[in-house]
């Protein structure tokens, strides 16, 4: 059986983590493992979260970074940690639970189903016979957005924000969290940005080929989002941001080195 280990960024999340519904996924799935992230949190979360470790620590890890440097970097810092785990599989999930636990199964099923495949990513599409509930206003906005961040990145992806990714363990994908995200709240377009990177300077199989976006039978807007409105105007510029340093077609270098071991395969390949 497969196993993942799944990053949760925790900024502030005391009223909203649903410990018990973690602690029962826990109890059902032993061969998947969380590691959080608390990013230097001021209420109670690190207590939270340190009981939950306790209580069984071959589920639950944390990790307390010491002051708060938003979403990107803390799972960056927890991916990081992940993909050097010994599991088949690494990913990310709001801590809100927007995204059922539940769904996670279903994640490593597409990435043990089809080995061609690097990455699995939610969808939020509003089809009759699911239940995804969406804030109207919120849904627009992030329709276009989305059909922005489609248009820059030259590729037919629905919904780059949904906050439940899961990664194949390999050197390929440890290489796009090698150094530090630009953005903040649009990192998850940063990250395809970087995969598109290493697709043009290493020959790369093509994000087309290899990310699996997953149509989520069930996703709710959980109150309490630390997003306001003016970020989606900053997600905008940060759109702009991403083709200047990763897309526009001048650039001679890639953002990092793909590292050594997914670098021999590849160039091999290239040759
Ligand atoms: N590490 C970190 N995570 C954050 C921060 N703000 C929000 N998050 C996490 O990002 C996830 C989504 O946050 P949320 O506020 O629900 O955003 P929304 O669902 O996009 O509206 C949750 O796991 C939050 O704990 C932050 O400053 N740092
Ligand atoms: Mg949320």
């Amino acid at each position: 059986m497969s196993s993942a280990i799944i990053v949760i960024p925790c900024f502030n999340e005391e009223k909203r983590l649903e410990v018990l519904q973690f602690r029962k996924f826990a109890l059902a799935h032993p061969e998947h493992h969380f590691l959080f992230v608390n990013d230097g949190s001021s209420d109670r979360t690190a207590l939270i979260l340190d009981d939950l470790k306790s209580a069984a620590p071959e589920s639950f890890d944390v990790l307390h970074l010491s002051r708060n440097q938003g979403k990107a970097e803390a799972v960056r810092q927890g991916m990081l940690r992940a993909l050097e785990t010994d599991v088949d599989y690494a990913g990310y999930w709001d801590a809100d639970l927007a995204t059922p636990l539940d769904m996670i199964p279903e994640f490593t099923q597409q990435l043990d189903q089809a080995p061609h495949l690097t990455l699995v990513i939610g969808a939020r599409i509003k089809l009759l016979g699911r239940q995804i509930e969406r804030q109207q206003l919120r849904h627009y906005l992030g329709r276009v957005f989305a059909t922005a961040a489609s248009i820059v990145l030259q590729l037919p992806v629905y919904d780059t924000q949904c906050g439940a990714k899961l990664f194949r363990i390999s050197a390929q994908n440890k290489t796009l969290f090698s150094t530090r995200f630009l953005t903040n709240w649009i990192f998850d377009v940063e990250l395809l940005a970087r995969a598109r990177q290493l697709e043009k300077f290493y020959h790369c199989d093509s994000l087309e080929a290899t990310v699996y976006e997953l149509p989520l039978k069930c996703w709710q807007d959980v109150a309490g989002s630390k997003v306001k409105p003016h970020d989606f105007l900053k997600a905008f510029f940060e759109l702009c941001s991403i083709y200047w340093n990763y897309l526009r077609p001048s650039i001679r270098k890639p953002f990092a080195p793909l590292s050594v071991q997914a670098g021999s395969d590849q160039i091999r390949k290239a040759a």
